[in-house]
């Protein structure tokens, strides 16, 4: 079998999740390619040592730019604040290898249009990991949506709520500044409403967004004073949609109680779907002409459901760290392939410009054109 090695730059939270896929991903698929999980990139040499003995990369290195460089690395998955992600992507571009990148794309729209142009200019693989189209409930709505089950799209409502900032000690983490993460709540969870949007319902032309920063200044995580919070702590967006649907989009980080609720509801003309990924093996689906009145929840690991024919028996639930293996399936089948993959460099420029609407309408206090 073909061998794939892969670099990982960056390995805490997003780059744990990423070893483990990378890890799982082979053992309980066919992969056309054998993932070898190569080196592990980050700069502290200390850490980056014990994540690679911890997560199960051959190397550590401290010079992404060393990295990239080496030829016998055929795939970059981009793990860093996103301030990083830019030059990463384009470097990987210029030394034709495969690249897989958090999300969002990038800090600015403009980084974003770089490293498409980029990638398509060395023609090599690219995907974005928005892992939540790959929960098995997420892919069977997108199939019943595509198949035509609840009709005419009317409305979408996406909800990411979190908790982690409301206390006014948490420290200013990297994500918590501009420079670091482009925007707050807005890019780093709000994109992945507006990814499951564009996906499940389609193209978004118009916004009228609202910011609100309810903290502006906290402890620095180093110590030695306080630092200023220039990014969004909430954020929240009317949506229009090419196709004539309409939606809300709202992401903060400021809902007491709330770890990780990312849900939606899309509502059509012949029936409705709700997702909530604290019960994320679940879709509840409702059927104008269905066998029953009413919603029904469907068990979303059966046999016949996306992704759910190499783990355990039907009905043996699966997780988050699940969703990131079956990122990293297509991202291999799709660099085997030649084949394109989504969401991609595209489709984080089409976020990107959302995003980049929401920013603008929540200034100038208009609807603004994506
Ligand atoms: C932190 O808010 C975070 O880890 C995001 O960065 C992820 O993308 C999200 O899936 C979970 O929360």
């Amino acid at each position: 079998m073909k061998k794939l090695n892969v670099a990982m730059i960056g390995y805490q939270f997003m780059g744990r999740a990423h070893s483990n896929a990378w890890r799982q991903v082979g053992r309980f698929f066919d992969t056309p390619a054998e993932a070898v999980m190569k080196v592990v990139c980050g700069r502290n040499a200390d850490g980056v040592e014990m994540a690679a003995a911890k997560l199960g990369w051959e190397e550590s290195a401290t010079s992404w730019e060393d990295v990239v460089a080496r030829p016998d690395i055929d795939a970059i998955d981009i793990c860093t604040p996103g301030d990083a992600h830019m030059p990463i992507a384009i470097a990987a571009a210029k030394a034709g290898k495969a690249i897989l990148c958090e999300k969002p794309l990038a800090n600015t729209l403009e980084e974003a249009e770089k490293m498409l142009a980029a990638a398509q200019q060395s023609g090599v693989p690219h995907m974005l990991c928005h892992n939540y189209r790959r929960a098995p409930a997420v892919a069977l709505a997108k199939r019943m949506i595509d198949e035509g089950r609840i009709g005419r799209l009317h409305h979408y409502r996406g909800t990411y709520l979190q908790d982690w900032i409301v206390d006014p000690d948490f420290p200013r983490v990297w994500r918590l500044e501009k420079a670091k993460a482009g925007s707050g709540a807005l890019g780093d969870i709000g994109s992945h409403s507006l990814d499951l949007a564009r996906h499940l319902v389609g193209e978004i032309t118009e916004v009228s967004g609202l910011l609100e920063t309810f903290i502006g200044e906290r402890p620095l995580p180093e110590g030695g004073g306080t630092g200023k919070v220039d990014v969004d702590d909430a954020a929240l967006a009317l949506v229009r949609f090419q196709n004539g649907a309409i939606g809300s989009i709202e992401g903060t980080r400021f809902a007491p109680g709330r770890k990780n609720y990312n849900r939606f509801e899309i509502n059509g003309s012949k029936g409705s779907l709700a997702f909530d990924l604290e019960r994320m093996n679940e879709l509840q689906v409702y059927e104008e002409n269905g066998p029953d009145s009413g919603f029904r929840t469907v068990l979303a690991t059966d046999a016949a459901h996306p992704y759910v024919e190499a783990w355990w028996p039907p009905g043996h639930v699966l997780g988050y760290e699940h969703t990131f293996t079956h990122t990293v399936l297509d991202f291999l089948r799709s660099v085997d392939g030649g084949t394109t993959v989504t969401p991609n460099f595209e489709d984080g420029v089409a976020n990107q410009r959302a995003l980049d609407a929401i920013e603008r309408s929540a200034s100038s206090r208009r609807w603004e054109s994506v």
